[in-house]
């Protein structure tokens, strides 16, 4: 069911992105319009209500069996705080050569995050520490890949990108197949929250390079659509991803 609304969500993002991209073309450069401004105040906001949330069910755990708690506040806190710094007109750099507004800012929030994310998810599958590690160091190479390549003009850019989804093959891998394996030695309440966060992590995540592509890459789809796309995947990446741990509450004080 979950599953199914996430598909839906992610489909209707890549349509509506992918749909108006021609009309689009001509303002790839235009600035966030005061509507493109509203919406990261509104995913300011998304985020930062769960945050709260978050730090009040981390405070109501006994100390020692507050891990994923702690991981899952400190995952929407970075991003509320890069939301934050994007609402109010900074962590923004000016293209030289398309005059397009690229908000670098959500790398320095993906660049911590998703490591934490996928801690999270290691933690659930009772991934081995070698596991860990190599998902953590390839998702942070995935991330800079994308970050450099989005001040990159021309075809360089791409081949950037395309390090980038390198990286990225084995983190799918994981959460496809991989960790399935060793999440079944886990009891069902845990494996109730791998078998939600994993399909849902890998779907919404497979969006974001997509967007990549039309947004700071061709730049075919404008500064606000680029906003709406982000802000959309942001909140089901990690505020329901969040409300799914947090929630469970047996299976986070077994892992
Ligand atoms: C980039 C471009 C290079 C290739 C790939 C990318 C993937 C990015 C991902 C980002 C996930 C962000 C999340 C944010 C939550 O708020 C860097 C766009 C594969 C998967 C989950």
């Amino acid at each position: 069911m979950l599953r199914t609304a996430v598909i839906f969500a992610v489909l209707a993002v890549v349509a509506a992105t992918g749909g108006k991209a021609a009309a689009a073309a001509d303002d790839a450069s235009a600035p966030l319009s005061d509507m493109g401004k509203k919406l990261l105040w509104v995913a300011f906001l998304g985020l930062a209500v769960p945050t709260a949330y978050f730090w009040q069910q981390t405070m109501a755990q006994e100390d020692g069996k507050r891990k994923y708690h702690i991981i899952t506040f400190g995952i929407t806190a970075i991003a509320s705080l890069a939301y934050l710094t994007m609402a109010t007109g900074h962590g923004v750099y000016i293209r030289p050569f398309d005059g397009r507004e690229f908000f670098y800012a959500r790398y320095i929030d993906w660049a911590f995050t998703t490591p934490l994310q996928l801690l999270d998810i290691c933690g659930f599958a009772g991934a081995s520490n070698d596991q860990t590690i190599w998902l953590l160091g390839v998702d942070f190479l995935m991330i800079i890949a994308g970050l450099i390549g989005a001040f990159l003009e021309g075809q360089e850019k791409y081949y950037f990108w395309l390090f980038g989804m390198c990286m990225f093959m084995p983190i799918l891998s994981a959460l496809l197949g991989g960790l399935k394996a060793s999440a079944a030695a886990k009891s069902e309440a845990v494996q109730g929250v791998f078998n939600k966060i994993a399909p849902l992590t890998a779907v919404s995540w497979a969006a974001y390079p997509v967007v990549w592509l039309a947004a700071e890459g061709s730049g075919k789809i404008s500064a606000d659509q680029e906003a709406m796309a982000y802000t959309i995947l942001d909140i089901i990446a990690k505020s329901v991803f969040g409300f799914i741990i947090v929630s469970a509450r047996d299976a986070c004080n077994e892992v």
